[in-house]
């Protein structure tokens, strides 16, 4: 297969542009660095340093004889997303080009704007050059389990029946975020659904959960090659941000109850889920949705593993409520449906205790370069109790 993966430069499209590339498929990775900008922009930097693509294509095509391509460029311009698809002519395009974090879609007005605008306007811009270029590409699109919220129905897999005076039709969820960032991505799929049925595109949207994890067998070839790992509160998600949290001996900054709960998954089962989804494609005039996590864990089931292994490996780890940051519910039910991609073949990687351990090992490398100041929330949903976020609760 032909993939393009756009936003290639990311902690999911790097390894992800690696993993097509390993099995043979014709891969070009497509970036501006607009995380890398704005991670320096808010003193969120990785912790391990990264290569820029280019070098990192060179460094994996040295270490594995595969040859991954390169465009650097702004996936919000048009003209350019049209030469790259004209050009290229994929079988599947693969779209991590968004603004991933929602703290930094809180921060403020020009925030807010920058991610609705990138976000928004790369989706169109993908949906047009498919529209325009290759009609039967396949978009294989990231999406968040964030979208449905947390309602006190069970969740399916992007559609429901709804009964009304006595007739029924099916309809996508009702959905509702808790954060701007989580609502582009509602955005995004009603777009995608749009133009599924006004022009026959074929479209999986891929609810993902937080993804955890640093080591893929591709990532794993060369220290260079890692994925661009944080454990700021801005770019760092939950998992990654206790594992470093364990090793630097800070307490682990569990938000309010720490009764939240998500669906979890590992790097390397987001890798397979992405090529589960372009080795099955969807025919043509069809928007499939595909929830697409593992393991389902609250904030304080997180944190107890992670303390109770890392007290075995000697760490001394502390688990600390602080008042949470965001407007949450901290008690609620969850029970989202995710057998559409155990159906297609994934085999799950569990977040066993010898994985967390595994994961505390290889952090233990780049303690040095854990920044504290990076770890307690810097970015409040509600200006008025920012200050207080901080402050330990139990
Ligand atoms: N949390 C803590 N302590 C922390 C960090 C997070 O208690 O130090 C809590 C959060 O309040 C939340 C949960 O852990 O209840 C998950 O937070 P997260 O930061 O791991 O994930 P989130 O901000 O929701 O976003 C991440 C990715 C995003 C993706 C999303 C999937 O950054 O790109 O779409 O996970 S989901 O959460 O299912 O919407």
């Amino acid at each position: 297969m032909k993939v393009l993966i756009l936003g290639g430069d990311g902690y999911l499209g790097w390894p992800t542009s690696m993993h097509f590339a390993a099995r043979g498929h014709d891969v070009m990775a497509v970036d501006n660095y607009l995380r890398r900008t704005i991670t320096r922009q808010t003193d969120s930097e990785a912790l391990i340093p990264t290569p820029n693509l280019q070098k990192r294509a060179e460094i994996f095509e040295a270490v594995s004889g595969h040859e991954i391509g390169i465009e650097i460029g702004d996936c919000t311009k048009y003209r350019f997303m049209e030469r790259i698809f004209s050009e290229f002519q994929p079988d599947a395009v693969v779209h991590y080009a968004e603004q991933p974090s929602a703290p930094y879609s809180m921060m403020g007005f020009e925030e807010a704007k920058e991610t609705l605008n990138n976000n928004l306007n790369v989706t169109l811009n993908v949906i047009h050059a498919v529209k325009e270029q290759v009609p039967d590409c396949h978009i294989i699109k990231l999406g968040t389990m964030g979208e449905y919220g947390t309602p006190d129905i069970d969740i399916p897999e992007g559609w429901i029946e709804i009964e009304h005076n006595g007739e029924s039709d099916e309809f996508l969820f009702p959905r509702q975020t808790g954060s701007l960032y989580h609502t582009t991505k509602i955005m995004d799929t009603d777009l995608l659904w749009f133009y599924v049925r006004m022009n026959g595109l074929r479209v999986t949207d891929l609810m993902q959960g937080p993804v955890y994890g640093l080591s893929t067998p591709e990532a794993d070839m060369d220290d260079r090659l890692a994925p661009n790992f944080h454990y700021d509160d801005i770019f760092g998600t939950a998992v990654n941000r206790f594992l470093t949290q364990a090793v630097a001996g800070i307490p682990l900054t569990v938000y309010g109850e720490g009764g939240q709960i998500r669906g979890y998954l590992n790097i390397n089962d987001t890798l397979q889920c992405v090529e589960l989804a372009a080795e099955n494609p969807v025919e043509p005039g069809n928007l499939r949705i595909l929830n697409q996590f593992t393991e389902i864990f609250s904030v304080n089931e997180l944190a107890e593993q992670v303390q109770r292994v890392g007290n075995d490996m000697g760490l001394g780890v502390d688990v600390q409520h602080i008042k949470n940051p965001r407007q949450e519910p901290e008690d609620h039910r969850y029970n989202p449906d995710n057998s559409g991609l155990l159906d297609l073949g994934l085999e799950p990687h569990y977040m066993t205790d010898e994985v967390v351990a595994d994961m505390l090992e290889r952090l233990l490398q780049y303690e040095d370069r854990i920044e504290e100041d990076r770890i307690l929330p810097r970015v409040s949903w509600n200006e008025d109790t920012g200050k207080e976020s901080t402050e330990a609760i139990g």
